[in-house]
C-alpha cells in the first residue's frame, strides 16, 4: 500500500522486520492527522502479518518528528478541540502495538515526536538526537503522555526541568537518564536498529509479545500485581510448541527452530 506521509518497507531474513519511516521532510516530520492515519494503517497491516516479528519506527537524520503539527493546532479554540476530540483518535496507536516496536531516533524528537518515541518499546538514539517537550514555549503543555511517560523514564526532577523549561536533552544525556537504550553514530542508526530487530525476529514471536506485555505491566500496576501477572504468563508459556522446542534444542545442543506457536 502506498502512503503519503510515511514510507514502509520490510527487511531481514524472510522479510520479518517492518520499517516505518516518517516522511514529511518539509515540516521536520511534524505529526498531522493524515500522518497519524497512515501510521495507524501501516501498524495494523504489520500486526496482521504473521511474518513480521518486529517493527522499527524512524524518521530522517534531521528529525524523528518535531512534534504535532503546529499549523493544525493554531486555529483551534478550546471548544473546537473539545468537541472534535482533537488529535486524539489514533494518537495512542503506537502504545497499543502488540508486537515489539523500536524507535530509531535521529535529530529532533520533540513534543508529540518525543511522546511517540516513548510509546515504543525501546529508543535507540543516534548521536545527534535531541529529545524535548517544548510545548510550554507554545503556551500549552504536553498532550500525548509526555508528563507521564517522561517522568517514568527519567524521574521527577529531570522531567520537571524538561517540561517546565522546554530544554532539549542530548542523546548522551538521554542514554544516561534511561530514556534511550543506547547511542550509536547517526550513519549506523538504521543498521543498529535492524540488528536488534533481527535478534528479536529469530526468537519465538508469541514469547516476545508476551514478554513485552509483562514489561509494560510494570508501568501500570503495583509490584505484587505485576509479579503475579508475570507468573501466570510464565506458566502459560509452558503450553506452547516453542517452549518444547526451545528447551529441547538447549538440551540437544542445537539452535532452536521456533514455529511461533
Ligand atoms: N509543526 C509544524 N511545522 C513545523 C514543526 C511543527 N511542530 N516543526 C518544524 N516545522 C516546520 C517549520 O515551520 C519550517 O517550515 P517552513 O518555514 O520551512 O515552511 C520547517 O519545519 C523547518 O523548521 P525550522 O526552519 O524551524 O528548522 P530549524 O532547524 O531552524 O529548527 C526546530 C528546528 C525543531 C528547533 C524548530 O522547527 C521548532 O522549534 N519546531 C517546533 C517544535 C515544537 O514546539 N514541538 C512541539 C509541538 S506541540 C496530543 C498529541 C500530541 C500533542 C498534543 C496533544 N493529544 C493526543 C491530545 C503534541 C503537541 C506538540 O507536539
Amino acid at each position: 500500500m502506498a502512503y503519503e506521509n510515511i514510507l514502509v518497507e520490510t527487511k531481514g531474513a524472510g522479510g520479518g522486520i517492518g520499517i516505518i519511516t516518517l516522511d514529511r521532510p518539509e515540516a521536520l516530520n511534524a505529526l498531522n492527522a493524515a500522518l497519524i492515519t497512515d501510521l495507524g494503517q501501516a501498524l495494523d497491516s504489520y500486526e496482521a502479518d504473521e511474518n513480521i516479528g518486529c517493527i522499527i519506527l524512524t524518521g530522517s537524520n534531521k528529525a524523528f518528528a518535531a512534534g504535532a503539527d503546529i499549523s493544525e493546532m493554531a486555529p483551534k479554540s478550546f471548544m473546537d478541540a473539545y468537541r472534535e476530540n482533537f488529535i486524539t483518535d489514533g494518537w495512542e496507536r503506537v502504545s497499543q502495538c502488540r508486537k515489539p516496536i523500536i524507535a530509531a531516533v535521529a535529530g529532533f524528537a520533540l513534543g508529540g515526536g518525543c511522546e511517540m518515541a516513548m510509546m515504543c518499546d525501546m529508543i535507540i538514539a543516534a548521536d545527534n538526537a535531541k529529545f524535548g517537550q517544548p510545548e510550554i514555549n507554545l503556551g500549552v503543555i504536553p498532550g500525548a503522555g509526555g508528563t507521564q511517560r517522561l517522568t517514568r523514564f527519567v524521574g521527577k526532577s529531570k522531567a520537571m526541568e524538561m517540561i517546565l523549561t522546554g530544554r532539549m536533552m542530548s542523546a548522551e544525556e538521554a542514554e544516561r537518564a534511561g530514556l534511550a537504550s543506547r547511542v550509536v553514530p547517526v550513519d549506523d542508526l538504521l543498521e543498529e536498529a535492524i540488528g536488534v530487530a533481527e535478534k528479536i525476529c529469530k526468537l519465538s514471536q508469541p514469547m516476545t509479545m508476551i514478554a513485552k506485555e509483562c514489561v509494560n505491566r510494570a508501568y501500570e500496576t503495583t509490584l505484587a500485581e505485576g509479579v503475579r501477572f508475570e507468573r501466570r504468563m510464565f506458566h502459560s508459556t509452558f503450553s506452547t510448541e516453542d517452549k518444547a522446542e526451545g528447551m529441547a534444542a538447549f538440551l540437544e545442543k542445537r539452535t532452536a527452530k521456533f514455529k511461533h506457536r
